[in-house]
């Protein structure tokens, strides 16, 4: 837990800081101003809170209740926005599955949360949710936002409407949501934010950013990541008064038209979103004058890439570096080029604690590069349900072990220089390599497997499998539909194989995974001569 001496009086100036009656404050502050805009609506901040307000009823007579979970899985969209806050009001808690997340992965989540409902978009998901059903007996409910959909024992979203009510009030302290960690294990981890670490997260952001009335903000990665949800993101932008734009493609040819037609000022990428921005301005001419702040985070970004993004796109370049579980690092607005360029920022509050170490837990030299460990007002002192890893991720005192290996300049700005944790970033995506592996053992004449994260210019990296032995006859094509069909996401599977009859070792006798990553970019490059 925060150090409620640190954080109470923090927290006090928020008015009321329950995510669910904020947006009342605000819809009683701004009124008829525009609140949301996705692809088939706009929403006044008035009718955002009247629709939630109806919502939160019939979920409420529906029968999900305080504390109760309920995973959402929606693109981006006004719907998404309003089951949000809808859920929020009535102490149910919202767990946030991306929308490309499949069986494999949804089942897991299942698993660990136990909610009483599951919210998809339409048929896309259907098959999906009754597979789950017939095997959770937890899911009372699979909720439906489509509203054309036709299957019956699916409850339609919008069909639940009541009166407002009297919502039995949280504690600011409870969880609000769970968010889905990155996760190095290979089982989901979940991330309990609380109402008041959680609007601290998004109000402290909103300031940095100098988000108010007149801003824009276009949401284009899946909100249900923190980053486009909270660093200031969505939730930043409505607690000022600003407009949010919801897209729920990132194709550039839609995307940039769309910031030239609503003026966007504000907006969120990864290092492999920003790069296809980079090459579409050679053909793409949309007028983006209005944007104001470009944000890159998630993963590296290259020195040079950020140089371009800055003369082909405009703006000031914000580079972030933040994590679900909490700590976010920013460039200010007023940085000098250089540390916008070659940093991913230093912490959002002054109350951040940071503590870079060696693998004896020492503090290192400044300077040098160790482990990032961190503990502060927003930063989670522990996963939701796993005792057993929260041991090992977090330290006696309370610092979560970020796995990230860090250095710090002079003027406390971190530099990311990579993983101690073997976790993939694949264009922003944290993928488990040892999740991956254990799915590709499930494949016919597999002896063993090793994945491992190879640097690639588009996708920052990309997922490369090496196998044991070499096939008869290689088909790789059909390994991808196989992996498909055992219902991993399509992002985990492998962009790369590779094939070995033996192991390169480490002096211990493990596998040596750097050796691996080499030897996948030397063999990348002769196979593409
Ligand atoms: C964000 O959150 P997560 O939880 O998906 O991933 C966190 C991990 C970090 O521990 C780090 O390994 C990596 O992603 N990361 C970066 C980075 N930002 C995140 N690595 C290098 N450079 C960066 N700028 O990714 C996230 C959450 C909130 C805001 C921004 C990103």
């Amino acid at each position: 837990m925060t150090d409620p001496e640190i954080f109470e009086p923090l927290i006090r100036q928020f008015p009321s800081p329950l995510l669910g009656e904020q947006l009342g404050t605000w819809a009683s502050r701004y009124t008829s101003s525009i609140a949301l805009i996705d692809k088939d609506e706009t929403l006044s901040y008035q009718a955002l809170n009247e629709r939630v307000d109806r919502l939160a009823a019939g979920l409420f007579t529906l029968g999900l209740h305080s504390g109760e979970r309920v995973i959402v899985q929606l693109p981006n969209s006004c719907t998404f926005v309003t089951l949000l806050f809808a859920l929020l009001r009535t102490g149910a808690v919202p767990v946030l599955a991306m929308p490309s997340q499949r069986a494999a992965d949804i089942d897991a989540l299942i698993a660990l949360a136990e909610p009483a409902a599951y919210v998809i978009p339409g048929e896309s998901h259907a098959e999906l949710a009754k597979q789950v059903r017939d095997k959770h007996a937890c899911l009372r409910h699979i909720l439906v936002a489509e509203t054309s959909h036709n299957e019956r024992t699916f409850t339609p979203l919008f069909s639940l409407q009541g009166e407002r009510c009297e919502w039995p009030h949280p504690d600011v302290a409870d969880t609000a949501l769970l968010l889905l960690s990155g996760g190095t294990t290979g089982t989901p981890k979940l991330i309990p934010r609380t109402h008041a670490d959680y609007s601290y997260n998004f109000s402290t952001s909103a300031k940095l950013c100098e988000i108010n009335r007149n801003s824009v903000y276009l949401a284009v990665l899946p909100i249900a990541h923190n980053f486009p949800l909270a660093c200031p993101g969505i939730l930043g932008t409505l607690s000022c008064g600003g407009k949010v734009v919801l897209a729920d493609n990132a194709s550039c040819d839609e995307v940039m038209p769309l910031i030239a037609r609503k003026k966007v000022t504000h907006v969120a990428l990864v290092p492999a979103l920003a790069q296809l921005w980079v090459q579409a301005r050679e053909w793409e001419n949309s007028d983006l004058s209005s944007l104001r702040v470009i944000q890159v985070g998630g993963a590296r970004l290259d020195s040079t890439l950020a140089e371009k993004i800055i003369t082909t796109i405009g703006g000031i370049l914000q580079q972030v570096f933040g994590m679900a579980e909490g700590l976010l690092c920013y460039t200010r607005l007023d940085d000098p080029r250089s540390t916008v360029l070659n940093t991913q920022g230093r912490p959002l509050s002054p109350y951040d604690e940071v503590r870079i170490v060696d693998e004896d837990e020492n503090d290192v030299l400044p300077g040098k590069i160790g482990q990032l460990l961190t503990r502060g007002p927003y930063t989670i002192a522990g996963y939701y349900r796993a005792p057993a890893h929260n041991a090992q991720a977090f330290t006696i005192e309370g610092f979560y072990r970020t796995g990230d290996c860090v250095r710090c300049d002079e003027w406390g700005n971190m530099q990311v220089v990579g993983r101690i944790k073997e976790q993939i970033n694949r264009a922003g995506e944290k993928i488990a390599a040892a999740e991956v592996e254990s799915m590709l053992m499930r494949l016919p004449n597999i002896e063993d497997c090793a994945v491992v994260a190879v640097p690639d210019p588009l996708l920052g990296e990309r997922i490369c499998a090496f196998i044991i032995p070499p096939p008869v006859h290689s088909n790789i094509q059909q390994w991808r539909e196989y992996l498909g069909n055992m219902g991993i996401s399509l992002w985990k599977i492998p962009d790369q194989f590779e094939f070995l009859y033996h192991w390169p070792l480490t002096a211990v006798g493990k596998i040596d995974k750097k050796r691996l990553v080499a030897l996948a970019a030397e063999r990348y490059v002769e196979n593409s001569r």
